[in-house]
């Protein structure tokens, strides 16, 4: 059954070389299912390939760090060269991918100096004019909603009857064959997610059809927990200082002054659909209040009686009602809050406006209406955050324990902000004005910085409060803290608690050592010494503060349906068949999702 690809997106790890470089990547990744090398490839890599095969273009996912990490001897370059698409597709959506998805461009290009390559996701937008000077990017799709301006320039790029030129194509950053640049308006930003579909079939069905699923796998262990994200909106009502996806972030990127939601039935139809092929937890991205107080009901209601986990998120305190209507439309509910700081000045020097009292009850009210769990977050890198209001915070986490965590349904987290402040932030875009010093603005300083020993030497800022060393320093001690708090309440076993202190010890070690290289070593030997300390440096990169399993939501049975997986690609087979028998009945290569 396999055809050749008219679009083949690619998904590039953080750094591309990451499996010869010693780099202590540090806690960058602890809570998101990624390793470091942020090997999960964007939501939109399924949408934009539903869209497009709904079109009639076929489309391939190929996540590169994955395979990188999963297969030692994996060399991505003869597989790329050996593809014939009519265009590339690689994301630049998260700012750490900016040395891995450049590099594989560079790879691409050198092995098809014809074929264009298209970059696309918030740094790609945020940074497009910088990024098309590289002369192996030939265009740039910006926005948060791209799958109809990849449709209008596929068309462009295969000669379709019909395609719009390439100066017509909306939001379109390109340089034409003279090498002037062009940058096409930012006039397509549809104002909800209607016309989208995050249909996870799409993606099971593809790989099965190319007999890879090795390559579309979204993150190294999602096999062993299969979670699946549903997406509520595109944008945010909140306004983070930090966050390249706030209110103000997308209103200087996207020129948003909302966000786009999806309609709450639609968005019950994808959770169910997921829950469908997978066991595993289903997250539904984007408090369910924002787009005002009946979306959610109507949600609620679109679902009621789905009994598998579902994650759902709080962006402030919520009343006990709604957390009530919550646990009886989703009875198998964890809820994700992230508090950021104990201290309420933190907390609203961050963007957060609200006290402790009033997230404090919602938190034990989601335990007394039912939560599976509550996860609660804390960050550091805080604008008026310093290294003791960092330890502050711990001695807070031991106090909610003691009051609400007896029955280990409360768990505590904590992360530094890294590798990177947002592009598009406040705190990046007014860096004094919040307090932050920034090492690095342009796409290449970022790129550059990726390749550094440590993550201290990687991060794009430090505060007024902490500088990179107390940082560091201070996310290690409280890490070792939480960890021992979370043994102590039976959150994570003995062994696993010491084997966290052990790594997190190690790591502190290594940080030294490395620092000790940077500023003694000849600048030509630090690379030859750090390669000594590879093997060391690998065992702690994976997970650092915490084990990234503390974030997994338990469920039973067999991970994924593989029942409804193979009825499934039985009933695709039957419908390849008729397809070649009665081409006459089919209009697209691809057939329709229901
Ligand atoms: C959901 C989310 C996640 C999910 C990701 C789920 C996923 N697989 O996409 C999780 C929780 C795993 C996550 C992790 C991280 N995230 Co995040 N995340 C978000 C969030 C809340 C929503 C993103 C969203 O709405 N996506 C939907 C739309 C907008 O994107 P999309 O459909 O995937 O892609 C569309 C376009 O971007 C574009 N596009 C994307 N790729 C490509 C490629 C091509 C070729 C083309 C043409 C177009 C294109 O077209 C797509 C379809 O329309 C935003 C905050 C916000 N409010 O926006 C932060 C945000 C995107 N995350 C961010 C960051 C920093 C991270 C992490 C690096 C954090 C960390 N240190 O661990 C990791 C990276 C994980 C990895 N890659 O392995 C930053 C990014 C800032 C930046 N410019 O770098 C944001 C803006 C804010 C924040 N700080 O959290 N994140
Ligand atoms: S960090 Fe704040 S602004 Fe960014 S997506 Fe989350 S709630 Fe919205």
């Amino acid at each position: 059954m396999s055809q050749r690809a008219d679009l083949i997106l690619l998904h590039a790890p953080s750094v591309y070389d990451f499996r010869r470089q010693s780099i202590l990547y540090g806690p960058v990744s602890d809570l998101v299912p990624s390793t470091p090398v942020f090997e999960m490839y964007p939501i939109g890599f399924t949408t934009m390939a539903e869209y497009l095969e709904r079109h009639g273009f076929r489309v391939r996912i190929v996540n590169l760090a994955v395979r990188m990490l999963n297969e030692p001897t994996f060399d991505p370059e003869p597989l790329i060269a050996a593809f014939q698409p009519t265009a590339f597709g690689i994301d630049l959506h998260w700012l750490p991918h900016a040395h891995g998805a450049l590099a594989i461009a560079q790879i691409v290009k050198r092995h098809h100096p014809h074929t264009p390559i298209i970059f696309g996701g918030f740094s790609a937008t945020y940074y497009h004019e910088e990024l098309i000077r590289y002369p192996f990017v030939d265009y740039v799709i910006r926005g948060d909603s791209a799958e109809e301006p990849l449709r209008q320039l596929m068309a462009c790029l295969s000669g379709r009857a019909g395609a719009p030129t390439l100066a017509a194509v909306p939001n379109l950053t390109w340089r034409d064959r003279d090498g002037e640049i062009h940058v096409n308006p930012y006039s397509y930003r549809p104002a909800n997610l209607d016309h989208v579909m995050l249909d996870y079939r799409y993606v099971v069905r593809a790989a099965a059809r190319d007999l890879d699923l090795d390559s579309y796998v979204p993150f190294k262990d999602w096999l062993d927990y299969p979670i699946l994200a549903a997406l509520s909106c595109r944008g945010c009502t909140q306004n983070c200082v930090i966050c390249g996806g706030s209110a103000s972030a997308f209103r200087r990127m996207h020129g948003r002054t909302a966000p786009a939601f999806r309609k709450p039935e639609m968005l019950a139809e994808d959770v169910r659909r997921s829950a469908a092929l997978s066991r595993g937890p289903v997250f539904i991205l984007g408090d369910l209040r924002q787009a005002g107080p009946d979306y959610a009901q109507r949600f609620f209601d679109a679902l009621r009686g789905f009994r598998g986990p579902v994650i759902t998120e709080l962006f402030s305190p919520a009343p006990r009602e709604y957390l009530a209507r919550l646990a009886r439309a989703l009875p198998n509910f964890t809820l994700e809050v992230s508090l950021e700081s104990h201290d309420p000045q933190v907390r609203a020097a961050f963007g957060k406006h609200y006290a402790n009292e009033p997230i404090e009850r919602t938190i034990a009210d989601a335990l007394d209406v039912g939560a599976k769990r509550v996860d609660v977050f804390f960050m550091a890198g805080l604008p008026q955050q310093t290294a003791a209001s960092v330890l502050d915070t711990i001695d807070y986490c031991a106090d909610l324990l003691r009051r609400f965590g007896r029955d280990g349904r409360l768990i505590p987290f904590i992360s530094p902000l890294a590798p990177f402040l947002d592009p598009g932030s406040r705190g990046f875009e007014e860096p004094d004005q919040h307090g932050y010093r920034l090492f690095a603005r342009t796409l290449e300083e970022h790129r550059q910085r990726l390749g550094a020993p440590s993550w201290k030497y990687v991060l794009n800022y430090e505060t007024r409060w902490m500088n990179r060393d107390q940082l560091v320093e201070v996310t290690y001690a409280a890490g070792k803290r939480l960890n021992s708090l979370k043994a102590e309440y039976g959150l994570v076993s003995a062994e696993q608690a010491a084997a966290t202190d052990a790594r997190i010890d190690r790591a502190t070690a290594l940080i030294a050592e490395i620092d000790r290289l940077v500023n003694t070593a000849p600048s030509d030997q630090v690379y030859a010494e750090l390669g000594r300390l590879k093997a060391e440096i690998d065992q702690v990169n994976m997970s650092t503060v915490c084990d990234k399993r503390e974030l997994n939501v338990e469920f039973s049975g067999p991970k994924l349906r593989y029942h409804q997986v193979a009825h499934m690609l039985i009933e695709d087979m039957v419908r390849e068949v008729s397809r070649r028998l009665f081409p006459q009945r089919f209009k697209y290569s691809a057939q329709p999702i229901d």
